[in-house]
C-alpha cells in the first residue's frame, strides 16, 4: 500500500470531494491521554493544558493512499467519559475505534475489559471495524503497572492490534494510527464506503433511529464540535 503522508492538508478541498470518507474514534477512561492523542495526530503538538468540555470534538484530517484521498475525521470525546459512557452517535459509522489505556494506571486497562468493549460491541455499527488497544504514556517507564506483553495478550484475547504511544513525545503515535488502524481500514472493502452516498447524506436533514443525527461535519480541515 503506498501512502505519501505528506500530502496532509490541503485546506481548500471540502470532505465531500474525497474519495472516501472514514471515521476514527478515540474511546477510554478520563486522563488517560485520548485528547492529547487526537491533537498530536491533527497538529503535531503536545498540549499538556487539555482541558475537558462538554460535548464531543472531531478534527478532520486527509491522507493519501494509492492516490485516493481519504477524509478521516478523529473523533474525542471531549470529558463526556466522565459520565462512564458515550452516546450512541459518537459511536455511529465508526470505521476504526481506539481503545486507550494509561500503562501507569491498570484501572484503566481493567476499563477496557468491563466497560468500554462493551460498549463497542452494542453501539458499533461496523461489525468489521478496525479496533486497537493503545498503552499510551510509556515515556512513564518507572511508573508502569502493565507490561507491553500483557497488553499485547489482552488486545489478541480481544481480537483488537496492539500499539504504545507517548503523546509526551509522539512515539509510536503516527504508526498506530496510520499503519495501523487506516492501512488496516482502507484494506477492508467493506468499511471504505465511497465518498458517493456521504455526499448525498450531507444533504439531508439529520435525523434517523433514536432522534440523534449524525455528527455535524465541517468543511474544509480543521476541528469542529458536537454535542452527543
Ligand atoms: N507523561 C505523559 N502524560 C500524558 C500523555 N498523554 C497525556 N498525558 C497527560 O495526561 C493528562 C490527561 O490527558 P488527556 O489527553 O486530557 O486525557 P483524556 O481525558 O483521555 O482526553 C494530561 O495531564 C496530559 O498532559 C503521555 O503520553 N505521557
Ligand atoms: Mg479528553
Amino acid at each position: 500500500m503506498a501512502v505519501d503522508p505528506s500530502f496532509t492538508d490541503l485546506p481548500t478541498l471540502p470532505p465531500e470531494m474525497d474519495d472516501h470518507l472514514v471515521k476514527v474514534i478515540f474511546v477510554g477512561s478520563a486522563g488517560v491521554g485520548k485528547t492529547c492523542l487526537v491533537r498530536r495526530l491533527f497538529s503535531d503538538a503536545f498540549n499538556p493544558d487539555t482541558r475537558a468540555t462538554v460535548g464531543c470534538d472531531f478534527h478532520f484530517k486527509r491522507y493519501m493512499f494509492d492516490k485516493k484521498s481519504i477524509g478521516v475525521t478523529l473523533w474525542d470525546t471531549a470529558g463526556t467519559e466522565k459520565f462512564q459512557a458515550v452516546t450512541s452517535n459518537y459511536y455511529r459509522g465508526a470505521q476504526g475505534v481506539v481503545l486507550v489505556y494509561d500503562v501507569t494506571r491498570r484501572e484503566t486497562l481493567d476499563a477496557i475489559e468491563r466497560l468500554w468493549l462493551p460498549e463497542v460491541d452494542r453501539f458499533s455499527t461496523f461489525p468489521e471495524a478496525v479496533k486497537m488497544v493503545v498503552g499510551n504514556k510509556i515515556d512513564m517507564e518507572g511508573e508502569r503497572q502493565v507490561s507491553p506483553e500483557e497488553g499485547a495478550a489482552f488486545a489478541l484475547r480481544h481480537g483488537c492490534m496492539y500499539s504504545e504511544t507517548s503523546a509526551r513525545t509522539d512515539a509510536g503515535v503516527y504508526d498506530a494510527l496510520v499503519w495501523g488502524v487506516l492501512v488496516n481500514i482502507v484494506d477492508t472493502p467493506s468499511l471504505l464506503r465511497s465518498n458517493e452516498p456521504e455526499r448525498l447524506r450531507i444533504e439531508q436533514p439529520a435525523g434517523g433511529e433514536g432522534g440523534e443525527g449524525e455528527g455535524r461535519r465541517t468543511h474544509g480541515a480543521g476541528g469542529g464540535s458536537c454535542c452527543g
